[in-house]
């Protein structure tokens, strides 16, 4: 995961755009562009440059010479939040993507990458999944919003590929994790979530920790850096307009995640099952070997994920009280 490659297609001084810098996909990115030497990186804070504000994107790209974008702003959360604010997620996602995606194609962006999410595969692909399952079936309905927003932009730059020849290209990332991650006690993803309940427990002493579902849901679970990687090595080398799935290729129960979040904490109470909670998508593990034939694996494994990740939120003061509630912004 260290080290300058050498990327024939993507020079180290064009001038690279990271929508979304500052959230936990987007300030990997930044990081692995550090580690390889790229010099010219731009970035806009929400209040510099609102994505939802179309004049305001077109001005940027007009007046910026922008070669390279990473389109990895989102409006992103766990279940309970995408469930309770299908709305929001469409509306928000929806005209990120099509500002960012218009605007790069009308000032001459050389190559642009957008995200995806695995959640966006229909709720009963047969696993591992594969890139061709989009599409094909009904989606799972506690993220149809976030899903109908992410696959419209996955395809704007599809049909952005066909009829313009702009080389638009999309990734799907399995759920992932790491520095940076949104905290929130609700609207987090569940390794955040989850590592803060944990952690609170520990700290004040509490006999037993609550798990979201069945905890018999099966996920796939990426390191943060790894998936940078990988967005890199594909901004270099994949050309084609159908999207490319990135993951580990291997998934756990919900049940042995929380086992081993106990394990990462330091946590020796009790964990129990609120059935009361959605559990969402039983399964939604990836079909990797597109990616593995760029020559990209993953490095970090669960284990040692959880332990960087709980290291960074502590380095990081996340769990202060004053932080409780804060929530982080909420682009990816
Ligand atoms: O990570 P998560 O919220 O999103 O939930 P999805 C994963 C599984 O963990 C679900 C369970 O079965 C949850 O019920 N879970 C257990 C918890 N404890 C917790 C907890 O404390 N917090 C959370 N959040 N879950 C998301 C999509 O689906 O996948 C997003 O909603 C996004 O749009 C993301 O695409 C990658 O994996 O179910």
């Amino acid at each position: 995961m260290t080290g300058t490659k050498v990327f024939s297609q993507f020079p180290f001084d064009s001038r690279v755009f990271v929508a979304g810098h500052s959230g936990l996909v987007g300030s990997a990115i930044v990081r692995a562009l550090g580690r390889h030497g790229f010099t010219n990186v731009v970035v806009r804070s929400r209040a510099e440059l609102d994505l939802l504000d179309q004049l305001a994107v077109q001005r940027f790209f007009a007046r910026e010479h922008i070669d390279f974008v990473f389109l990895v702003a989102a409006k992103v959360g766990g279940i309970l939040y995408n469930a309770s604010h299908q709305a929001d997620f469409l509306y928000e996602n929806l005209m990120i993507s099509a500002n960012v995606i218009k605007a790069a194609a009308d000032f001459g962006v050389e190559k642009l990458l957008y995200t995806g999410s695995s959640c966006i595969y229909p709720k009963l692909s047969p696993q591992p999944i594969a890139e061709e399952a989009l599409l094909s079936g009904p989606l799972e309905p506690t993220n149809e919003g976030y899903a109908l927003a992410k696959i419209a932009g996955l395809k704007l730059c599809e049909k952005f590929h066909s009829q313009y020849g702009k080389r638009f290209v999309s990734v799907m990332p399995t759920n992932m994790y790491g520095p940076n991650d949104n905290f929130h006690p609700d609207h987090s993803h569940v390794i955040p979530g989850m590592m803060r309940r944990f952690h609170e427990a520990k700290e004040q002493g509490v006999r037993a920790v609550t798990v979201w579902g069945t905890g018999q849901p099966r996920r796939e679970f990426l390191y943060v850096d790894d998936f940078a990687e990988a967005a890199l090595v594909i901004m270099d080398q994949y050309e084609e307009p159908t999207t490319i799935n990135v993951g580990t290729g291997e998934d756990v129960t919900i049940r042995h995640l929380a086992e081993q979040m106990a394990e990462v904490v330091g946590f020796r109470g009790e964990i129990v099952f609120d059935t009361s909670k959605p559990d969402g998508m039983m399964r939604k593990v990836l079909d990797v070997s597109r990616v593995q034939s760029l020559g990209w694996k993953p490095t970090v494994s669960l284990t040692e994920g959880l332990s960087r990740a709980y290291s960074w939120a502590l380095r990081n003061g996340i769990f202060a009280s004053a932080s409780l509630s804060v929530e982080k912004p909420s682009l990816a």
